[in-house]
């Protein structure tokens, strides 16, 4: 069997522990070897080599767990254990997680399947797991002095229960939930139906990923765990965008997105160019008779959603949560409104005592994705996703649904920007001018533009002064 070190010199690769039927009866009584994940790519599915078939999920910016069959038993083992995660490309984040990975990897099972999970702590304290969702034994739900002693540093302990139903479930510590829950101990749960069901369609691409979110300082790595709601980090699968990869698919493919939520608050998450219906909550699949087509659903906290919909209309889609803070990195709270405040003549004031003083945010902030800012090492900048027509100012929860004619099935493989054909996309108006504002509405052709109507009231306008040592742009100091 592999060990640890030959697993980690897999360069990201998976590395299955869990080619199972090669494996003597002793090894069997002993631990399943973990297998351990430290690329943050998205891995390709996992198709089960073992025990009853099913179409395997795509784990965004993740991986499905292996594990091996054990007299009929699926056994797999989890280490909780303390992780480098990177959120995005030259961000690194000093989290807990499992198996190398913050998440965990996502837990692939059959419904009626019998579960074996070993979690084996390797972190500075007690943890448990609670696998948030599932009907099981009352003593294996995982909650630290309910139902279980905490799993002490050093020591393992095993879960059993069947997958009873089929759906979309999630694992986490029940255990100093706060802190564990906020330095990124968690992980996706998808227990598949064994045969048709009448609320399950099959679909072409099944992807999940959960909603997470960190208070991590510009400069440093380590997440604030005692912040409750001002987080500056807003994640899937504890990746920021543009460190989110894209969800491809097949024009005319039907496509499956399940989102947990283990935030600390709700995430309307909106897809573009596609109505979609809620086929699934944290309850499982949802009655046909319940299904109303939407464009966003939102998603409460500790709630699980699964959405479905066609894609059958080629483009690159922007997908993404709606509150417009979530699509944002690391960025400080301490930045004042200066819409409309002219600051000609004060910034050339100012500057002659700070010489790189720079005035932010007087045409709104979209300049910010363009400025060329010092900002500390290991730092995510605010909005640095590049698109093909320039920057896109966002970052944080939002990423593509990139439909193409030509993705073959089954290929993730991220298909680049969309060709647009000729002429559909918006373009710059070069017609005659706005007409003049002393033209009456009545004399203006049905071509022209109305007049723009203008309050008569003066409009009082506040300044604020940069306060002494919080100038410049809160949280890139
Ligand atoms: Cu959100």
């Amino acid at each position: 069997m592999l060990n640890r070190r030959q697993l980690l010199g897999g360069a990201g690769a998976i590395t299955a522990a869990a080619s199972a039927s090669a494996v003597s009866r002793v090894a069997m009584a002993a631990l399943p070897e973990p297998v351990i994940q430290t690329s943050a790519d998205t891995m390709p599915p996992l198709t089960p080599s073992t025990g009853r078939p099913y179409r395997p999920v795509v784990t965004l910016n993740g991986w499905t767990c292996p594990w091996r069959m054990n007299a009929g038993v699926k056994e797999f083992h989890l280490v909780a254990e303390p992780v480098v995660r990177e959120m995005a490309p030259g961000f690194k984040a000093h989290l807990w997680g499992y198996n190398g990975q913050s998440p965990g990897p996502t837990i692939e099972v059959v419904e009626g399947d019998r579960v074996r999970i070993f979690v084996t702590n390797r972190l500075p304290e007690m943890t448990t797991i609670h696998w948030h969702g599932q009907r099981l034994p009352c003593g294996m739900d995982g909650v630290t002095g309910l139902t279980q002693p905490g799993i002490p540093a050093g020591k393992t302990f095993v879960y059993e229960f069947e997958a009873r139903r089929p759906g979309t479930f999630m694992y986490h510590p029940h255990a100093d939930e706060m802190v564990q829950m906020a330095m990124g101990m968690m992980g996706f749960w998808i227990t598949h139906p064994k045969a048709r069901h009448p609320l399950i369609d099959e679909v072409d691409r099944d992807y999940c990923f959960l909603l997470n979110a960190y208070d991590i300082d510009p400069g440093s790595a380590t997440p604030k765990i005692m912040t409750m709601l001002d987080f500056n980090l807003w994640s899937w699968n504890s990746r920021i965008f543009p460190g989110i990869s894209p969800l491809v698919a097949r024009l005319g493919e039907t496509v499956r997105i399940r989102i947990g939520n283990l935030t600390m608050t709700n995430h309307p998450i909106h897809l573009h160019g596609h109505e979609f219906l809620v086929t699934g909550t944290d309850g499982g699949p949802t009655p046909k008779s319940t299904r109303w087509y939407e464009v966003t659903t939102d998603i409460a906290v500790g709630q699980m959603r699964q959405i479905e919909f066609l894609a059958d209309e080629p483009g690159d889609w922007a997908f993404h949560c709606h509150k417009s803070h979530h699509t944002m990195n690391a960025m400080g709270h301490g930045v004042e409104t200066l819409i409309g405040v002219d600051h000609t003549g004060l910034a050339r004031q100012i500057t002659q005592l700070i010489p790189d003083y720079m005035v932010m945010g007087e045409r709104g902030m979209k300049d910010m994705t363009e400025m060329e800012m010092p900002l500390p090492d290991n730092t995510a900048p605010m909005m640095a996703g590049q698109g093909p027509f320039g920057a896109i100012g966002m970052g944080g929860m939002f990423s593509v649904v990139k439909v193409r004619a030509d993705q073959k099935p089954g290929d993730y493989t991220d298909p680049g920007w969309f060709a647009h054909p000729p002429g559909t996309v918006s373009y710059e108006w070069t017609g005659a001018p706005l007409a003049a504002a002393s033209a009456s509405p009545a004399s203006a052709g049905p071509a022209a533009m109305p007049p723009l109507r203008r309050p008569a009231a003066d409009t009082e306008v506040r300044v604020r002064k940069p306060a002494g040592g919080h100038g410049g742009h809160g949280g890139h100091r």
